[in-house]
């Protein structure tokens, strides 16, 4: 049987392609309504592996599809090129990250053609080009005005092996996360946006996102906000010297206050050293020495053995009046609620624990009805009575309990209700050198002075390169004298610039505005082009990034709404994550030895292939494994269907109306349901309608209607549309031995007719006692419990039965059904 090239039609159509720019934003004439597509934009580390084929595909059928359907789509490309990897290189290789960064970028570019994904390449950007960065650095000083980037001192994630600081989402189980090293802390004058202000919006506005955002993310999200509600309570505590501190606590539950026993505050707070009593100064000292090696999630683990100091000191219960204790412990955290607690050992298993280590009282303030925790050791969290609670003795509701002892303590003066998010504040800055320099002047007279806008960008030098780039604790940027030494902007005085970059997450926060005219030269994006597109209508990638990119690509979209800038308040109105591609039930890794190189894939089976492979290969959420696949199969399929478009007989623009009716009612049923499948992402069902039409249309032409068939052209035609979604290479091939012009890409979807999706019908009798009681119009391939039901809840059936007992229904689908009463 013949066979086409492929290899050499991946050569001819790109040519085609790149002359004909079938993708250019626009091209869909004017009235049509705009999609934007958005696809999460790669990091120039190599070449694009097979992760990368699976996200392009399957982002690509929904662009191709909107185009198809008359839509103006924007499908952009660019890259995010700032960060680590590249400065690793560049030490590696003497060189400067700029090398590596553009010479993968231009790889990957010529990939993706290759590859043949919808991408218009007028939108090209790369983060870090001055001409990207100079918009970061403008957009971090109007943060800055807003009050919305501060720096402080605060100790940090310090990763020893890289010699940077890490954010805590960078720390895995208290490792580095990318070089697995230890994590330790660090005190460092640091830059942070202040995302917390937004934390309550960023919770409301995920709610209009149900249903076109995965579940899974958004719980992800919901849980890294982490809103607590509960309240602010005021302990008085006597320090060694006979004065009085006021400290106050954060507690999810207030009504259980009658049962604090004793305080904990976080060992390494400063609060733990204020009020600590001479004699156990140096045991805490110690001790924290131990804390700062252990690591949050360590630190908050139930099963990890309690811990602590007595600081020597009693805070007094303001509802009971009884002193209790006063210990620092490292399972109470610095940076969270107030980095206090009230412990309430009988209803906290923590604790609970402690209590029981250091002999701590322990009293029930709720009855569960479960056996006394101050007797198991077994804290009670559940609802229940309140007992030796005061005012709330006897009430059985949690939330009445937490409302009137909130109220109480608001009367008395000692405490709030109040809201708190386990959310922190985004550390930006970085020390390292391939990044957005942060466009601040540290004047000694002048202190902190932005750089004017005029100025921007603050380029990095391109001098530096190898050895120079080598981590040191600061900085590379602050070894560069003749950039970090200028002049203050204010004064004209000798001044340093600050030498840190910016997080390669602020770059991303922002880059779907850019795509927008990211040559545009009066902002960071053109507002108007704003107003047309956005917000992106399907963003796609992986769920790698449900939490960072996600979270501060929306907050980064309120602020720019706050200033005015922008008219909506979330910037990517569905999402879609892709699985991973794994090989042989695991990730691809080099140690394991299993990864899968994408190039040789392509060389060996061609581009369509492997992309149909991908998309075939399940649900797009699910991982696809490699060693289960059969590209070999894709090929032997996409030979099938080109092989239809030689044998069409019928000339190009033969009307198909008079056509065989059978093979016609299957393309329009293909089409029909191709689009609903589209919409619900079920892509892998595209296919495999696809796969049955190319059967359906094989055979009228071998042994049904014949190849002049016009029916048989449509079907033909139809194949080729549906293809071009996927594999748009054998379609091309297609839709030219078709008689058609380039390209099929722009084709247009063909209109269904409604009155070819009717379903053939045949009438089905419903008898009872022997007598005709009911016809029914029922699908000829009804089941025998559908036909059933359908008959029992006839009106004529019903009225005929009267209410008597049925006793015995045979059906016989899908003609017959016989009941006997
Ligand atoms: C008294 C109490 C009684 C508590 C009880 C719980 C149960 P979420 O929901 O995560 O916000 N807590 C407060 N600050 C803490 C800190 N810095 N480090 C460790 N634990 C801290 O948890 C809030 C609860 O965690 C607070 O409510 C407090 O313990 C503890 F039956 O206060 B609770
Ligand atoms: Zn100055």
């Amino acid at each position: 049987a013949a066979t086409y090239d492929m290899t050499a039609a991946q050569e001819r159509w790109r040519k085609v392609w790149e002359d004909l720019d079938p993708f250019r934003v626009g091209s869909a004439g004017p009235g049509a309504e705009k999609r934007y597509a958005l696809t999460m934009f790669p990091y120039p580390s190599g070449d694009l592996h097979m992760g990368h084929a699976e996200v392009m595909a399957l982002h690509d059928v929904i662009a191709r599809y909107w185009w198809q359907k008359g839509y103006d789509v924007l499908n952009p490309i660019g890259w995010d090129s700032f960060g680590l990897p590249a400065e690793n290189a560049a030490i590696r290789n003497d060189e400067h990250p700029a090398t590596y960064t553009y010479a993968n970028i231009e790889t990957q570019a010529e990939s993706f053609r290759r590859y043949g994904i919808s991408f218009d390449w007028s939108r090209r950007l790369h983060t870090s080009d001055p001409e990207y960065y100079r918009w970061t650095q403008w957009l971090f000083l109007k943060f800055r005005e807003r009050g919305l980037a501060y720096r402080k001192n605060s100790p940090v994630n310090w990763c020893p092996n890289d010699q940077t600081v890490l954010a805590n989402e960078q720390v895995v189980q208290g490792m580095c996360e990318r070089c697995g090293a230890e994590v330790t802390k660090r005190e460092l004058n640091q830059w942070y946006f202040k995302v917390t202000e937004y934390a309550q919006r960023l919770l409301d506005d995920m709610e209009p996102l149900a249903g076109t955002w995965p579940d899974r993310v958004l719980a992800m999200q919901r849980n890294w906000i982490g809103r607590s509600e509960g309240a602010h309570v005021d302990f008085d505590i006597e320090l060694a010297d006979g004065s009085t501190r006021t400290v106050t606590v954060f507690t999810t539950r207030p009504d259980t206050l009658y049962g604090a026993t004793f305080m904990v505050v976080a060992a390494d707070a400063k609060l733990a050293a204020e009020v600590v009593a001479p004699a156990q100064e140096a045991a805490l000292a110690a001790y924290v020495e131990d804390v700062r090696k252990a690591s949050d999630i360590d630190r908050l683990a139930t099963d990890r053995p309690k811990s602590g100091v007595d600081l020597g000191v009693t805070a007094l219960n303001p509802v009971t009046g009884e002193r209790m204790p006063v210990w620092a412990s490292d399972y109470v955290l610095a940076d969270y609620g107030t980095g206090a607690i009230m412990a309430v050992p009988a209803h906290d298993q923590r604790d609970l624990d402690f209590a029981k280590v250091f002999d701590l009282p322990v009293r029930r303030v709720v009855d569960t009805g479960e056996d006394n925790p101050e007797e198991t050791y077994v804290a009670t969290t559940g609802d229940g009575t309140y007992v030796n609670s005061g005012l709330l003795d006897g009430l059985a509701d949690k939330a009445a309990g937490i409302s009137r002892i909130i109220e109480q303590l608001e009367a008395d003066g000692r405490g709030t209700g109040t809201v708190n998010f386990r959310l922190r504040d985004w550390l930006l800055s970085r020390q390292r050198f391939w990044g957005a320099p942060i466009p601040v002047v540290h004047c000694p007279d002048c202190g902190e002075v932005p750089v004017p806008e005029d100025q921007l960008p603050v380029r990095l030098p391109d001098d530096l390169k190898g050895a120079d780039l080598k981590p040191k604790g600061v900085s590379p940027l602050a070894a560069a004298e003749a950039w970090v030494n200028t002049e203050c902007p204010s004064c004209g005085g000798p001044a340093k610039r600050d030498s840190d970059t910016m997080d390669t997450f602020v770059d991303s926060s922002w880059y779907y505005l850019r795509y927008l005219d990211p040559h545009y030269e009066d902002g960071p994006f053109d507002p108007a082009q704003a107003r047309e597109w956005m917000p992106v209508a399907q963003y796609v990638g992986g769920v790698e990034h449900a939490i960072l990119h996600l979270l501060y690509s929306r907050f980064f979209t309120k602020v720019l709404h706050d200033m005015g800038m922008v008219d909506f308040v979330e910037p990517f109105s569905a999402l879609l994550n892709q699985g991973q591609v794994i090989n042989q039930g695991k990730a691809m890794s080099k140690s394991l030895g299993n990864g899968v190189n994408l190039g040789e894939m392509i060389d060996r089976y061609g581009v369509d292939a492997v992309r149909l492979t991908m998309v075939f290969a399940g649900p797009p959420e699910d991982d696809i494994d490699w060693a289960d696949m059969s590209p070999g199969g894709a090929v032997k399929f996409l030979q099938r269907a080109w092989r239809l478009a030689g044998d069409v007989t019928a000339p190009v623009g033969t009307p198909a109306v008079g056509g065989d009716v059978a093979l016609r009612r299957a393309t329009h049923k293909t089409l029909h349901e191709v689009e609903q499948l589209i919409e619900g992402h079920r892509f892998n069902v595209v296919v495999a309608r696809t796969m049955e039409l190319v059967n359906v249309t094989r055979k009228a032409i071998d042994s049904g209607c014949g190849p002049a068939d016009p029916a048989v052209r449509e079907a033909v035609e139809a194949v080729a549309i549906l293809l071009s979604l996927v594999a748009p290479y054998t379609a091309e091939e297609m839709w030219e031995r078709l008689g058609h012009q380039p390209t099929v890409a722009r084709a247009g979807w063909p209109t269904v007719d409604p009155a070819l999706l009717v379903e053939d019908t045949v009438t089905a009798v419903v008898q009872i006692q022997g007598k005709v009681k009911a016809r029914l119009e029922v699908a000829p391939d009804i089941s025998e419990a559908d036909l059933e039901r359908l008959a029992m809840a006839d009106p004529a059936v019903v009225r005929a039965i009267d209410g008597r007992p049925v006793r015995k229904v045979v059906v016989r689908a899908p003609k017959l059904v016989n009941v006997v009463v």
